[in-house]
């Protein structure tokens, strides 16, 4: 039987005071992990912390900007000190701006950037060498639909997903000879915070147009649940996908495969 377990690891999930990061959290702690997360501000920490002791989750949360290179080489090192040496890291954190592109402004483009691309790079750089003298280490990318494909409006957060999944290889390919599996997960459409406008009901009750569209384009005819990731999330964790390397493995109840419901 694989090795699934994931007692004795401390994991750092980042962005993970709700939603999808908070969901891969609670998994990897159910299959033994200690969790550490940080997300922008106190009030945000707190309200993780009490949603994880809510959860029965001793999680230790901490502020910090992934995009704030001394803040993250700050974060790991108290980690380091008051938790122990991070063994999975699961670049988490992330936003969207959903823009036509020649309405975009350059500033907002760097920022998705900043943040879905600069912060896993900071953040992984920052936890490898722990992992090197470790001699183990993984690291999940929390990838996109549109690390593979584009749509209106998400030029930046295209541009950076398809980046991570490319970093994601290039970390498997640069440090894997030292035991350190970089992979990613590509969730499809998710029901969480940052996608509620596309779910919005229309003033007549009806759906929003997005939201029958993205049902109409997955085989599994619904949004995934922040839940749909734990299985995938605890398995590229674990010791169960140690020869699994620079593997993007899509969470999408089929999207990438489908052409889409006909009319
Ligand atoms: P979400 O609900 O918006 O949560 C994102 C988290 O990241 C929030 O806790 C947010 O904190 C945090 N964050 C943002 N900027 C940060 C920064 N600079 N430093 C630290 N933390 C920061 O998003 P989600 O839907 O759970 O998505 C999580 C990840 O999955 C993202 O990378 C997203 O791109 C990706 N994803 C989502 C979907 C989907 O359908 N929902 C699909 C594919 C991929 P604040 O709330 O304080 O800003
Ligand atoms: C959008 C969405 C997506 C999802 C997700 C798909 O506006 O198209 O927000 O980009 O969040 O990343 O996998």
């Amino acid at each position: 039987m694989a090795n699934f377990s994931l007692e004795g690891k401390i994991a750092l999930v980042t962005g993970a005071s709700y939603g999808i990061g908070f969901a891969i959290a609670s998994a990897l702690s159910e299959a033994g992990a200690t969790i550490v997360f940080n997300d922008i501000n106190q009030d945000m920490v707190n309200k993780g912390l009490a949603a994880y002791t809510e959860k029965g989750i001793k999680a230790h949360g901490y502020v910090c900007d992934v995009t704030n290179e001394e803040g993250v080489y700050a974060m790991v090192a108290q980690i380091e000190k008051e938790v122990g040496v991070i063994d999975i890291l699961v670049n988490n954190a992330g936003i969207i701006k959903r823009i036509p592109m020649i309405e975009m402004s350059a500033a907002d483009f760097r920022q998705v950037i900043d943040i879905d691309l600069n912060g896993p790079f900071i953040v992984a750089k920052a936890v490898i060498p722990g992992m090197i003298k470790k001699g183990a280490g993984k690291i999940i990318n929390i990838c996109s639909m549109m690390s593979e494909l584009g749509r209106e409006t998400v030029s930046a957060y295209a541009a950076a997903k398809g980046g991570l999944k490319m970093l994601t290889r290039n970390i498997a390919s640069e440090y894997g000879e030292y035991n350190i599996q970089c992979n990613g997960i590509g969730p499809g459409y998710i029901a969480t915070p940052q996608t509620a406008p596309l779910r919005e009901k229309q003033a007549d009750g009806s759906r929003h147009p997005f939201d029958s569209f993205i049902i109409a384009k997955t085989p599994a005819a619904r949004w995934g649940n922040p839940e749909d990731l734990a299985g995938p999330a605890v398995f590229l964790a674990s010791e169960a996908s140690d020869f699994v390397n620079g593997h993007i493995l899509y969470v999408d109840g089929g999207i990438l495969a489908y052409i889409g419901k006909q009319p």
